[in-house]
């Protein structure tokens, strides 16, 4: 199977009316969409996300930030999904991040950067189960798949 990875289009990604325009940047990369929801994240769910974090000075404001409104959540689906991703998405801090990435183009700040990607293939697969049922990640075919990758 395919390697896939979870991504969350932000708050500021919401509110700004960015989540076309993230969307289509993975499926014109050739990446395939295979789970899709939207919430408003709990404080319980938003810490579960970020328990890596959870000693660290910026973790209180993280909490507001990433649970003040809507976010989407998606699993990608493709070669390399992780780390191409994440290269898409660009440096974690907005200001630090390349032109012609996610947060290069479209944040300048560190907290508010617009898209979340897991960092490795266990990290993806524990984000992936943390908003997913299994049933909500569907396996499909693409009538064009051959022509992709
Ligand atoms: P990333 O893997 O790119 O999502 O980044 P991290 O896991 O290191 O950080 C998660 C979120 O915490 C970032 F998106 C922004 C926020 N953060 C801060 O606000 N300050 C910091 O010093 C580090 C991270």
């Amino acid at each position: 199977m395919a390697e896939r990875t979870f991504v969350m289009v932000k708050p500021d990604g919401v509110g700004r009316r960015l989540i076309a325009d993230i969307i289509g940047r993975f499926e014109k990369r050739g990446l395939k969409l295979v789970g899709l929801k939207m919430q408003v994240m709990t404080e319980a769910l938003a810490g579960e996300h970020y328990a890596e974090h959870a000693e660290r000075p910026f973790f209180p404001d993280l909490i507001s930030f990433i649970t003040s409104g809507p976010t989407v959540q998606m699993v990608w689906e493709g070669n390399e999904a992780v780390s191409v991703v994440r290269a898409m998405n660009g440096a974690t801090n907005s200001l630090e991040a390349a032109q012609g990435t996610i947060r290069g183009d479209f944040g300048l700040s560190m907290q508010n950067n617009v898209v979340h990607a897991s960092d490795s293939v266990d990290t993806a697969k524990r984000e992936i189960a943390l908003y997913f049922n299994e049933n909500e990640v569907l396996d499909y075919g693409m009538p064009d798949e051959q022509w992709l990758s």
